[in-house]
């Protein structure tokens, strides 16, 4: 799934410095295509007839827009617990050994979408410690499942080096409804938004980001008229 690690000089300083990091060009072709088949596969388990690769991004735009909510989420279990998920997420716990020299192990396992005109899956600004506190050291991946991710597409923005702030406590509950997302958004966040810089995460199918638990971060709207969807892979991992 994932190409033979090189050796990645750069990562640890910018990874303590800015919190995040992109891995470029480390999936494999396998993996790329598997991810495609396994978005075709499921959605066509949930439809009437089968969802072509071109029609993914339609396909899911117009469930979310007729509120098939219960559909999307069946299909979303579907992925999460496939055995090409599994294999990714079993290559990162080896990789994440590799890069901080500690052993880790499945936390949770999933993907984030991003359709145009809704915000039911759109996370505003948190960090992802606010979801599993208690838990220390965790590292956090994301990828892409089927195109490019950038800004046209509402690809997640980063504070790069928020994660210095360490935990932040003090945080609103500012979660739409029972099927949305749930957003937990620091109260300081206009005066993180004026100390950090903000950077737009643009991944190629075959890169992977990796972020600190501290570091804050939200999904952006999809301003594109041709790219109504956004799939990303999520793998997370605990000590
Ligand atoms: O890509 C997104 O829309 C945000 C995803 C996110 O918050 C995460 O992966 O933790
Ligand atoms: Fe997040």
């Amino acid at each position: 799934m994932l190409k033979k690690f090189k050796s990645i000089s750069s990562f640890q300083k910018k990874y303590d410095r800015d919190g995040y990091y992109i891995f470029k060009d480390i999936l494999s072709n396998r993996a790329k295509k598997e991810l495609t088949s396994l978005l075709v596969q499921s959605y066509s388990k949930i439809s009437d007839s089968k969802v072509r690769k071109d029609m993914l991004m339609n396909f899911v735009y117009d469930y979310e827009k007729n509120k098939k909510f219960d559909e999307l989420y069946a299909a979303y279990k579907i992925m999460s617990n496939s055995k090409i998920f599994k294999n990714i997420e079993k290559e990162l716990i080896t990789f994440s050994h590799y890069l901080f020299n500690k052993k880790y192990k499945h936390l949770t396992r999933g993907f984030a979408l991003g359709v145009k005109n809704s915000k039911r899956t759109s996370y505003d600004w948190h960090q992802e410690q606010a979801y599993y506190q208690g838990l220390d050291e965790t590292v956090h991946y994301q990828f892409s499942m089927l195109n490019k991710c950038n800004k046209s597409n509402g690809t997640m923005s980063v504070l790069s080096g928020s994660h210095k702030e360490g935990f932040i406590r003090k945080i609103k509950d500012k979660t739409l409804h029972k099927k949305s997302v749930q957003i937990l958004i620091p109260n300081n966040i206009r005066k993180l938004q004026m100390k950090y810089k903000e950077i737009f995460i643009n991944l190629n199918p075959e890169d992977i980001c990796i972020f600190h638990p501290n570091i804050v971060h939200k999904s952006n709207p999809t301003i594109s008229t041709k790219n109504k969807t956004r799939f990303v892979g999520i793998v997370r991992l605990t000590q």
